[in-house]
């Protein structure tokens, strides 16, 4: 930006040649701001997350949602099934207002639990989604499927509201992430087990967790992860796995890495503050023998969960959900209708498309300018032509007029020396006038 100081620029007409223009050196646009808005907006509107927590009753899927959030989003069922720490029950504050969960009801239902939290003044709204009555039929063989119901709804209504014309309401209620816990039986996977995970590891992000592994001797846990690993990778279950970019802190990427070395998760998960045998008061389960602690990771992997979760991948979690797993949705069930996509539609969209696009155009707008130029010159040389065959013609007709009046003056010069060499011969006969035309004989000489 330029503007005229008025101060140095008086406004004579003498001085008025003689601005003294001062630069602003001013370059700073304004966009490294972009995060601080981005933020404040962020803040402003909160953020969402939806989890669907699925697994047999009694494994600790309330405990580890509460743990996780650290406060009472989820009720905690009366099961004690591997409570080995009764007392700690009593402390429980309830903290949800929903009915009491299906008593004496059959099959699997749907339920989910809202929670806002704010920490920092960052607000996080949580949604817990969880499917009370899975496993617990005699015959389970088509348990997974009010949950795949579930999933495929949510999406369902993400596409309706998407398509809408204002767009600025969609709220996003896909499942973010999914936690499918195991059962902490040292064995390897049930076909129950087997049979949910496949159903909807290409929906969601899928992230198997060994629950209540107190119950588990540290072998027996390395053996478990071991053994569901090898089940998963047989059965071609995709878990979710975060991204790893070498661009990334050296920190950053050695702690990613180290997650992904550690799956599947075996978490406990307590809401209670116990002492340890030094004094210190953590988070954990307390047994005769010691106090297993939540937040050590030499304890169990629940820090670890967190991690992927909340603190590191919460928003990658999302933008998978959305970039990945809703898309493959859409398209599968756009062409299960017959609509086909037309992917020219995005082409945009793709980076590479878009480069050779501009590339295209800019080579036909280069080949227009030089089909110009091409005509420009063809003219100036037609003109040229025409100009120089115009003085051609001209040349030729001076050159023939020129040419014609020579052959004139050459035939009445013959015509002349025809009748001098008459008049010539002519002494040799008599002639009247000798004399005269010897006098001029000799005035010519
Ligand atoms: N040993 C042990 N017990 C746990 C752990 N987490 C939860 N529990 C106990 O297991 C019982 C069931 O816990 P919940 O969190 O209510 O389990 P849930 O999966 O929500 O149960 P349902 O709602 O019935 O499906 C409670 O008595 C908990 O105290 C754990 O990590 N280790
Ligand atoms: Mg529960």
């Amino acid at each position: 930006m330029t503007s005229v100081d008025h101060s140095h620029a008086p406004p004579s007409s003498t001085s008025q040649d003689i601005k003294i223009i001062k630069k602003v050196l001013n370059g700073y646009v304004g966009f490294a701001n972009l995060p601080k808005q981005w933020h404040r907006r962020s803040l402003r509107r909160g953020f969402t997350f939806n989890i669907m927590a699925v697994g047999e009753s009694g494994l600790g899927k309330a405990t580890l949602i509460n743990t996780l959030f650290n406060r009472d989003v989820m009720h905690k069922s009366g099961n004690k099934l591997n409570n080995l720490d009764e007392d700690q029950e009593d402390d429980f504050e309830d903290a949800e207002t929903e009915p009491s969960e299906k008593e004496g009801e059959v099959g699997v239902n749907i339920k989910s639990t809202e929670a806002e939290i704010e920490e920092d003044g960052v607000k996080l709204k949580v949604s817990v989604i969880t499917a009370p009555g899975f496993g617990e039929a005699l015959n389970n063989i088509d348990s997974w499927k009010p949950i795949v119901d579930e999933i495929n709804n949510r999406f369902d209504s993400y596409l309706e509201a998407e398509s809408r014309i204002n767009r600025s309401t969609v709220v996003d209620n896909r499942v973010h992430a999914f936690l499918y816990f195991i059962e902490p039986t040292g064995h390897s996977l049930r076909s129950l087990d087997i049979a949910l995970m496949k159903q909807v590891h290409e929906k969601v992000n899928l992230i198997p967790i060994i629950s209540k592994s107190d119950t588990l001797t540290d072998e027996e846990v390395h053996e478990f992860k071991r053994a569901i690993l090898a089940d998963i990778d047989h059965h071609g279950i995709k878990i979710f796995s975060p991204s790893v970019s070498e661009n990334e802190d050296e920190e950053v990427v050695a702690n990613t890495k180290h997650l992904i070395e550690t799956f599947p998760f075996a978490v406990i998960g307590s809401t209670n503050e116990v002492q340890t045998g030094d004094g210190r008061l953590v988070r954990g389960r307390r047994y005769p023998w010691g106090v297993i602690e939540v937040d050590n990771e030499d304890h169990n992997d629940f820090v670890k969960l967190r991690q992927l979760l909340v603190r590191n991948f919460l928003e990658e979690l999302k933008e998978t959900t959305a970039n990945v797993l809703y898309e493959h949705y859409r398209t599968e069930k756009l062409r299960k209708m017959g609509i086909e996509q037309d992917n020219a539609v995005f082409k945009e969209f793709d980076p590479a498309t878009k480069q050779e696009e501009e590339r295209a155009l800019h080579e036909a707008k280069l080949a227009k300018m030089e089909q110009e130029m091409k005509a420009v010159f063809q003219q100036k040389v037609s003109e040229k032509e025409k100009k120089l065959q115009r003085s051609e013609a001209d040349l030729f007709a001076r050159h023939k007029e020129m040419k014609d009046k020579l052959t004139k003056q050459i035939k009445l010069l013959e015509d002349k020396k025809v009748q001098l060499e008459k008049q010539k011969l002519l002494p040799q006969e008599p002639s009247p006038q000798p004399a005269p035309q010897k006098s001029r004989k000799g005035f010519l000489r």
